[in-house]
């Protein structure tokens, strides 16, 4: 019930509002009553403003500010140690049937799960400020322009969604200009002030609520400012509310980097990549290509949304607007690209460790560490200290305008045509460098059974094999059986000839020394020189029961040197390792039920018969 206290508090959030959208207004207001905040800024986007929340952040001690004449304009973030990472155990999908959030996910109730929400986010803005940040995921003059709205007491999440996507006034007036439907979505830091407390650097509450009404398309997030947590545009709209989004409206929402691929003949291609969190997606995205006379360029390198496009190809477009990157081997050698783009500053870096001089590092920036640094914990670090000096899971936030292979297509709302889609993980062994799916339906059997040892991406145990289906497992808006049918009907709209290529891959496999069997990085443009030649036909592969894999002397491997036996290591199909596999494969599927699509499970049927027959 509003009494007279509550009711300020929602006339306080609309009085002098920049719009008058009545349903956005009226929205506002209630959350405003639920979370008292002491005051409500609608955020415009502006430099302007940035600058002075920077300059609060800067005073409150949230950012440090880095040496303008060697990362202008840019911050660093110490978070809490308790909040480093997504919390994929405190992540709810609440359908309001539970067979819709499928095994994948955790389910509660939605009455539940309001009355629980409704509790933690009562008067959990006292003390701070409401931001309210206009946002539209893809392009703002797409023909179908995907908006939201989200209310957050961090302005380090309103500089960070700066930076991760269009923000502010322009998006605010079209979408009240339109009164467009928007994904309306609550971050908390679940971290009140009492009148006169102290704030902390990082506020944050051990309890963490990280909620998703996929019917209502609502985002609720509690206790934690960290990345995919708080970030709300990013993991929670642009995956799993627009998966959801997607299966209604017939495209794919999926986490997946997206490269342009020009041979020497002066053909372009484009190559998605699925790989899951951790496990390469922006290093390929930005990849230096060091096979001779192919180009990169970059589109995006961790959301990428499908549509089946009017000539029955696959259209492709990146909904985000900056990178929020895994800093730990991000170095001049490995990824110069990324190095370059954040070099032009604009960046806010989070749990990095800082230099003496005002800089960042991070472990495998540099190949010397540097003799003394300030760990991500606000320690003395030396080389000695025997500790990581940045998070494993630190991450710089940049523009993607600022990368100088970014795609011209980048901009156009249209997309671009996609030829081939790659599925990757993080696998000691089992799964070679790279193989073909025979044919569409086998390559989403390879997506559907996808498995990656697991990241500090994430809250939870690091190097276990888990299965990631399309590297959506934390992702997955709904039912995973479900998923995989949906992939199969939108591909069923497009031209068989014209649907992209599937490909496995795995530049993480271990040779018998215990080493990389690849090299990896920018040495991987050999293997995307291999599919981009198995497209135009002309390179070789042995015929294996998982598809087809390169036969040693169709890599061009000019100017480097791989070892044969690294070589035979990388490319191996070990009929051993396969049954294992096939066993832990069949249990997966089992796990699905009764949505698992009949085409999913036959193609796996072909796939042992494949090696029973050897
Ligand atoms: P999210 O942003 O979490 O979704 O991850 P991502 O898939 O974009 O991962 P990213 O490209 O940031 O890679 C993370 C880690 O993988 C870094 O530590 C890289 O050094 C490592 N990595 C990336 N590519 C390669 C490779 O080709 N070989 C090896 N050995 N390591 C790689
Ligand atoms: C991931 O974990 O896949 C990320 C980082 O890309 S986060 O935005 O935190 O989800
Ligand atoms: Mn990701």
């Amino acid at each position: 019930m509003a009494d007279n206290a509550t009711t300020a508090f929602a006339e306080r959030a609309t009085a002098n509002a920049p719009t008058d959208y009545a349903q956005l207004l009226d929205w506002v207001a209630r959350v405003a009553e639920l979370t008292q905040p002491d005051a409500v800024h609608w955020v415009d986007g502006s430099q302007e403003e940035n600058d002075r929340l920077a300059a609060e952040l800067v005073e409150a001690g949230t950012l440090t500010k880095l040496a303008e004449d060697k990362f202008p304009n840019s911050y660093a973030a110490f978070s809490d140690p308790a909040d480093v990472a997504r919390v994929e155990d405190r992540t709810f999908i609440c359908s309001e049937k539970e067979q819709d959030a499928g095994f994948t996910n955790n389910w509660m109730e939605p009455a539940k799960m309001r009355g629980i929400l409704d509790e933690a986010f009562a008067g959990s803005m006292r003390g701070r400020t409401m931001y309210v940040i206009p946002f539209v995921m893809g392009h703002l003059d797409a023909e179908d322009p995907k908006y939201g709205v989200e209310l957050t007491d961090s302005a380090y999440v309103v500089m960070s969604m700066r930076i991760m996507a269009r923000i502010g006034t322009e998006v605010l007036e079209k979408m009240s200009a339109e009164q467009a439907f928007y994904v309306p979505a609550v971050h908390s830091v679940g971290a009140p002030l009492e009148p006169g407390q102290e704030d902390v650097p990082w506020p944050c509450n051990e309890t963490k609520w990280i909620v998703h009404f996929p019917e209502e398309r609502s985002i609720w997030s509690y206790g934690s400012g960290y990345g995919g947590n708080a970030l709300l545009g990013k993991k929670c709209y642009a995956l799993r509310i627009a998966s959801v989004m997607a299966r209604d409206e017939g495209w794919l929402a999926e986490h997946m980097l997206i490269l342009k691929l020009t041979s020497p003949e002066g053909k372009a291609y484009h190559i998605a990549g699925a790989f899951p969190s951790a496990c390469g997606k922006t290093n390929l995205a930005l990849i230096d290509p060091t096979v001779e006379g192919w180009k990169a360029e970059t589109l995006g390198d961790d959301i990428t949304w499908i549509r089946p496009g009017k000539d029955g190809e696959f259209r492709v477009i990146n909904p985000e607007a900056g990178y929020f990157g895994v800093a730990p081997g991000t170095g001049w050698s490995t990824n110069p690209n990324a190095m370059r783009a954040i070099a032009k500053g604009n960046s806010i870096f989070t749990n990095v460790a800082l230099t003496d001089d005002g800089g960042v590092w991070w472990e495998g920036m540099t190949e010397e560490k540097p003799a003394h640094l300030t760990d991500w914990r606000g320690n003395d670090w030396t080389p000695e200290s025997g500790t990581p000096a940045a998070h494993p899971n630190s991450r710089f936030c940049t523009p993607i305008n600022q990368t100088d292979m970014l795609a011209d297509e980048y901009t156009d709302p249209a997309g671009v045509r996609l030829d081939a889609i790659l599925f990757g993980g993080r696998r000691k062994t089992t799964v070679p460098l790279v193989t073909e799916s025979f044919d569409w339906e086998d390559g989403v059997l390879k997506g559907a059974t996808l498995s990656s040892e697991t990241t500090a991406a994430a809250a939870g145990a690091v190097g276990v094999v888990r299965r990631d289906p399309m590297a959506m497992l934390p992702f997955l808006g709904y039912d995973a059986g479900d998923y995989l049918a949906h992939w199969a009907k939108v591909s069923g709209e497009c031209d068989p000839e014209k649907l992209p290529r599937i490909y496995l891959v795995n530049w993480f496999r271990r040779n018998r020394d215990g080493g990389f069997a690849w090299p990896g990085f920018g040495e991987n443009s050999r293997v995307l020189k291999w599919v981009v030649e198995r497209l135009e036909g002309k390179a070789d592969a042995t015929e294996t029961p998982i598809g087809h894999v390169p036969t040693p002397e169709s890599l061009d491997l000019t100017g480097i040197e791989v070892k044969d036996a690294d070589l035979e290591d990388a490319l191996k199909v070990d009929p051993v390792e396969w049954e294992t596999e096939n066993e832990l494969i069949a249990e997966w599927l089992e796990k699905f039920g009764g949505t698992l699509p009949e085409s999913v499970r036959a193609k796996f049927d072909a796939q042992r018969e494949r090696f029973e027959a050897q």
